[in-house]
């Protein structure tokens, strides 16, 4: 299996981690030059294992250390969501216009032709009307092989005997995709065997009359490096809009694919794993990431720890209540902690007097403008809300950019809150009432 490699490596990082006491700036920086050798072992573009390693540093000196997991775990959950971020930006969905068409390009042998036919399947399983196009004129046998496939798999292929230009068979195939409503054209362009001017300008030609929706490059990932130099200058002439990484089964190095998206800024959006025709998965970036680490578990036990920490705090927080002395700037330590929390929709809830938010983004937004109004008062004014008249609160409303009104609902929910949460106190131990209050037993 690919990837193997790199997996070993990062494991036998994690290992040594483990066996310390805490995250501190010397085992860390030993752990990051660790995983840096690994990712340039596994063939990681220098420039992408540098900026990730630099990131995975910041973020291990900047992090609280939670009490219940051990250093190496927390250092796992990092390099984990670190890996994600490679391929975090764009959307990984084909376009859902129709007629869609695509083109797909690449050298000789990157496994245009097979992904062609994968790619066939893919959208007859389905159920999509889709149709094939042969459009490499220049080697002998591609028309004939793609035909081999389309009947194979079912699906018609367009050929035009005779022509010799593909950008005449790119016209007539799209109108031919008219005539026979196809919902999906795939247009198996010829390759070359290094990048030159005549394969691009070929793919510029065919490009502007084919208009594809969806244009991928095919690359053999067990090229590596060599792979995302191709994708990088297939990009400056053809507007791509995904990669294919085929051959992806095969005993690569894997490192390509942590590099690719940084580096050229293109989405993978498939793998082709195998010469069958069904070989061809949807690239999900958690499960390449998670197939990398292979330590889905320990993720979720940090994940499940952060959540612990929080409580733990909350237990503070209860004793406050109770003591009747919670305010303004006790809330506002409650948003930074949350914030750390993650995905704010998540954690909007965990808030006490936070209303339930439709959506991240909205709540993100509201978020702000309570801190900045909270940050905005002087701390006199945070323990004592009761000084805050009517002069106090335009200073307020005018330096967070807020409004009076705003503030005064803000000051409302707040007062609300504590009451509320005064009344559930008196039921119980501060620190269960905060837990049930936060959704947690
Ligand atoms: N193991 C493996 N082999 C693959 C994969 N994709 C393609 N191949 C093999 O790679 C070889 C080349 O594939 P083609 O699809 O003919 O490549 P092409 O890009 O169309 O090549 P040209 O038409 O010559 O430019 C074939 O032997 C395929 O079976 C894959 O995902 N895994
Ligand atoms: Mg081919």
């Amino acid at each position: 299996m690919s990837l193997d490699l790199l997996k070993e490596k990062l494991q036998s990082v994690f290992k040594t981690l483990r066996g310390y006491g805490k995250l501190s700036e010397s085992n860390v920086a030993d752990a990051v030059r660790e995983v840096r050798l690994a990712l340039l072992a596994a063939d990681v573009n220098y420039q992408v294992a540098k900026d990730f390693c630099d990131e995975v540093k910041k973020k291990c000196l900047g992090q609280e250390v939670l009490a219940s997991i051990r250093p190496g775990e927390q250092f796992v959950k990092i390099v984990h969501d670190e890996l994600l971020a490679c391929f975090s930006g764009d959307t990984t969905e084909l376009t859902p216009n129709r007629p869609l068409r695509i083109l797909l390009c690449g050298l000789n042998g990157a496994g245009k032709t097979t992904t062609a036919g994968k790619l066939a399947n893919w959208f007859r399983n389905r159920k999509q009307h889709v149709v094939l196009v042969a459009g490499d004129l220049a080697r002998p046998a591609a028309i004939e092989q793609l035909q081999v496939l389309g009947r194979k798999i079912g699906v018609t292929v367009l050929t035009f005997p005779g022509e010799k230009s593909p950008e005449t068979v790119a016209r007539l195939a799209r109108e031919e995709v008219v005539r026979l409503r196809a919902e999906v054209a795939i247009f198996d362009a010829a390759g070359r065997l290094d990048v030159d001017d005549s394969l691009l300008a070929e793919l510029e030609a065919v490009g502007k009359t084919w208009e594809p929706q969806e244009s991928l490059l095919v690359a053999d990932a067990a090229t590596g490096q060599t792979a995302v130099k191709v994708a990088q200058a297939f990009r400056s002439r053809v507007p791509l809009t995904g990669l294919v990484l085929s051959k992806f089964d095969a005993d690569t190095r894997g490192g390509a694919a942590l590099s690719f998206q940084r580096v050229t800024k293109v989405p993978i959006r498939f793998l082709g794993t195998g010469e069958g025709i069904d070989a061809l998965e949807l690239f999900q970036p958690e499960r390449l990431v998670g197939r990398l680490l292979g330590m889905g578990d320990i993720v979720g036990l940090v994940e499940k720890a952060q959540m612990e920490f929080d409580a733990s705090s909350a237990e503070k927080l209860g004793e406050k209540l109770a003591k009747n002395s919670f305010d303004l700037q006790d809330f506002l330590d409650q948003i930074k902690m949350v914030r750390k929390l993650g995905p704010l929709q998540n954690v909007l809830g965990m808030i006490p007097g936070m209303p339930k938010m439709p959506d991240s983004v909205d709540g993100e937004k509201s978020l702000r403008r309570v801190e900045a109004m909270i940050r905005s008062m002087t701390l006199e004014e945070r323990s004592r809300p009761g000084i805050l008249n009517a002069r106090r609160r335009q200073r307020i409303a005018r330096g967070s950019g807020t409004s009076v009104s705003e503030l005064n609902e803000l000051l409302h929910r707040f007062e609300e809150m504590k009451k509320m949460m005064q009344r559930l106190t008196r039921g119980g131990s501060p620190d269960k009432m905060l837990r049930n209050l936060m959704g947690r037993r």
